[in-house]
């Protein structure tokens, strides 16, 4: 592919609900600019955007994907983003690389909430857009109505350019000087009216409606016109927001004769060429085999094999002009969100900000001893995907793969499969439940064995006591009962017993143990049989001493529109969650502030998708430990003490 310069390049992502047909448009602008002679079909597995293999098996797209579309004397980057909100963290990295969004409508569906999410957030990142009313030629289609409901939904400011009128109205709504002149006259001259609605479109203000059937390929050549009138040149948008060396709020602008200032957006870990990096030139140019710097892991690097990639295929490119994407294989310290400059004038772009993963699920091999395989495959696979996280829980043993949905995990447990050959299960999570007394308890433990060759003897006296630190030892011993050698054994005794209490098998927090008394046998004494007495003495006082369960409770905070407000807070409850409180938003809707059990949360991504028709979100965070209810404590006991009996 040849190289562009900036004024000729537009970047522009595709958003919208999952379906709407945004990688078939791609497709379909390809074969319409001759780019590829026959058009691919999702169904069939063959378009250029969804190449990868667990995309062309599930039958949508999956992640972010460049694809250049050369159209007369322009190149238009399409980032084709995917419509199911599981890869949210997608489209978050895609928007970053745009300098407008076209929100793709299905026609049949009208306006559904992959709409309104892509609307939202094009106004978070104050980009441009354009809908393209997509699949116009299924039955029962009313393009007029989808127009008028989307005019409904957001504004009179989104209008096509058959409504000349509305359109004028609209683009006088976004100057002054131009309302004046148009209150005045009726109409704006027709200069006014071009310079106007360029100008409230790039702005976000004025919104077009196009209208296509990608699958016939009818619409298109309006819409990539439409682009390239429309959608501002890399050169012509606003300057990015970044910080300089020193931290202070600057902003870069695109500057084809400034430094190199670039960020990545995308990472994949291709199974045959390993990491490529998506890359934005901000400003200032690349050319192959340049050394740059990574702000973020304050390396420099060189640029070996830069390309530009339509789908999965690179062509070479000895030249990227500012504005221009690419990609740059086998970078060793580059990650999604770094940004890259001239070493001498360093320049820091905001992260990308990943939605944080909030559905829970423990993640099992299949086969014995293949934890690690599973942590080398996930720790590439968030390479490509740092929308989920990964815990090794130490107090449950688990590994925890937290994610954005059951599509997302699915995917993720596929691609382990077949990239790094390990099969897992999905497991619950455990609840990391700690034990802890209430009372106090002064007991005797004793350990004696004397029968046949070497004896064993140690015997303790420990007083318990709940304490505010997680583990208290202490001695108050008289003249030798129990030798000096032998206290650090019933402490560590002590210690391994915490690790696993009595009524659940979990940690014992909060507790002080003071060793004060014992006896002791000349021969018969060792480390080990103090160790052993301690561990009795630990048992026989945590029954005492009145031991409760404790469970982690999360702080979570709900963005919930108003319709859902009953439904939501009614099952708030059922989770035998807290309401503290309830907050207004500014874009509509309510911020429920609650406290919830982490083990009545683990699903609840899921469950609140479905209570809301996915437009409720929400995150939480660990808050503190409480104590169990007791009709609830008293089944997890029963439970434990039963797995035990058959281990
Ligand atoms: N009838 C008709 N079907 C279309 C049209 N465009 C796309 N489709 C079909 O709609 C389905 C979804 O199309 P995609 O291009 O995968 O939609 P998408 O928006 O990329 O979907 P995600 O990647 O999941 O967000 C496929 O079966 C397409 O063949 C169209 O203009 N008319
Ligand atoms: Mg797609």
């Amino acid at each position: 592919m040849k190289g562009y310069s900036s004024d000729q390049i537009r970047n522009v992502v595709l958003l919208g609900h999952g379906g709407s047909g945004k990688t078939t448009i791609v497709e379909s602008s390809l074969a319409k600019t001759g780019a590829v002679s026959r058009m691919g079909r999702v169904e069939d597995g063959n378009t250029i955007s969804d190449y990868e293999k667990t995309e062309i098996d599930k039958g949508y797209s999956i992640a972010a994907t460049v694809v250049p579309v050369e159209y007369g004397k322009n190149k238009i980057n399409f980032i084709d983003a995917p419509g199911f909100f599981d890869f949210a963290g997608e489209v978050a990295g895609a928007v970053r690389a745009a300098e407008a969004a076209v929100v793709v409508v299905d026609a049949s569906a009208g306006v559904q909430v992959g709409t309104e999410k892509a609307w939202d957030i094009c106004r978070k990142f104050s980009l441009p857009r354009l809908f393209l009313i997509n699949k116009t030629d299924k039955e029962n289609v009313d393009v007029a109505q989808v127009m008028a409901d989307l005019k409904a939904k957001f504004g009179a400011s989104v209008a096509s350019l058959d409504d000349r009128d509305e359109l004028m109205e609209a683009v006088a709504g976004t100057d002054e000087e131009l309302l004046d002149k148009y209150l005045e006259e009726g109409e704006l001259p027709e200069a006014d009216f071009v310079r106007g609605l360029a100008a409230g479109i790039a702005a976000g203000d004025v919104v077009l409606v196009y209208k296509a059937c990608a699958t016939k390929q009818e619409g298109i050549t309006e819409f990539l016109d439409a682009i390239v009138k429309y959608v501002p040149a890399p050169t012509e948008r606003a300057p990015y927001p970044a910080r300089d060396a020193s931290g202070s709020e600057i902003t870069v602008a695109p500057d084809p004769a400034g430094p190199l200032a670039a960020f990545i957006f995308k990472t994949i870990s291709d199974p045959q060429s390993g990491k490529i990096s998506f890359i934005k030139v901000v400003s200032g140019k690349v050319t192959k085999g340049v050394e740059v710097y990574n702000v973020n892991a304050e390396k420099p690097e060189k640029l070996g094999a830069i390309s530009f990639m339509r789908g999965k295929t690179q062509s070479e490119a000895p030249e990227v002009a500012t504005g221009d994407i690419f990609a740059a294989a086998k970078l060793q310290f580059a990650h999604t969100g770094d940004t890259l400059t001239d070493k001498s004038k360093t320049v820091k772009f905001p992260p990308v900000e990943f939605p944080e993963p909030t559905l829970i699920t423990a993640i099992v091999p299949r086969a014995k001893g293949e934890e690690e395989k599973i942590g080398n495959g996930l720790t590439k696979l968030r390479d490509e995907d740092p929308s989920f996280e990964v815990e090794h829980n130490a107090e449950t043993g688990q590994i925890l793969l937290k994610g954005q949905g059951e599509i997302q995990i699915g995917v993720i447990t596929t691609k382990l499969k077949e990239r790094f050959k390990v099969e897992v299960d999905l497991v619950e999570p455990k609840v990391p439940y700690r034990e802890t007394i209430r009372g106090t308890a002064d007991v005797q433990g004793k350990h004696k064995k004397q029968t046949g060759g070497a004896g064993q003897y140690g015997d303790v006296h420990i007083r318990f006591s709940p304490s505010a630190e997680e583990f208290e030892f202490s001695e108050e011993l008289f003249g030798g009962s129990v030798p000096k050698q032998y206290v650090p054994a019933v402490e560590k005794g002590l210690k391994e017993s915490v690790q696993k209490g009595p009524l659940s098998g979990s940690k014992v927090v909060n507790i002080k143990a003071v060793l004060y008394d014992g006896s002791y046998h000349d021969v018969d004494s060792s480390e080990m049989a103090f160790k052993v007495a301690a561990a009795l003495a630990f048992r026989k006082g945590m029954e005492e001493a009145r031991p409760i369960l404790l469970e982690p409770v999360q702080h979570v905070e709900i963005l919930v529109p108003d319709e859902y407000m009953g439904d939501v807070m009614g099952d708030m409850n059922k989770r035998r969650g807290k309401i503290l409180g309830m907050e207004p938003q500014a874009g509509g809707g309510q911020k429920l502030v609650a406290e919830a059990p982490l083990a009545e949360l683990f699903k609840y991504a899921i469950n609140l998708r479905s209570m809301t028709q996915a437009r409720g979100s929400f995150t939480m965070r660990f808050e503190r430990y409480e104590e169990v209810p007791a009709n609830i404590a008293q089944k997890i006991i029963a439970n434990y003490k039963s797995g035990q009996e058959s281990d």
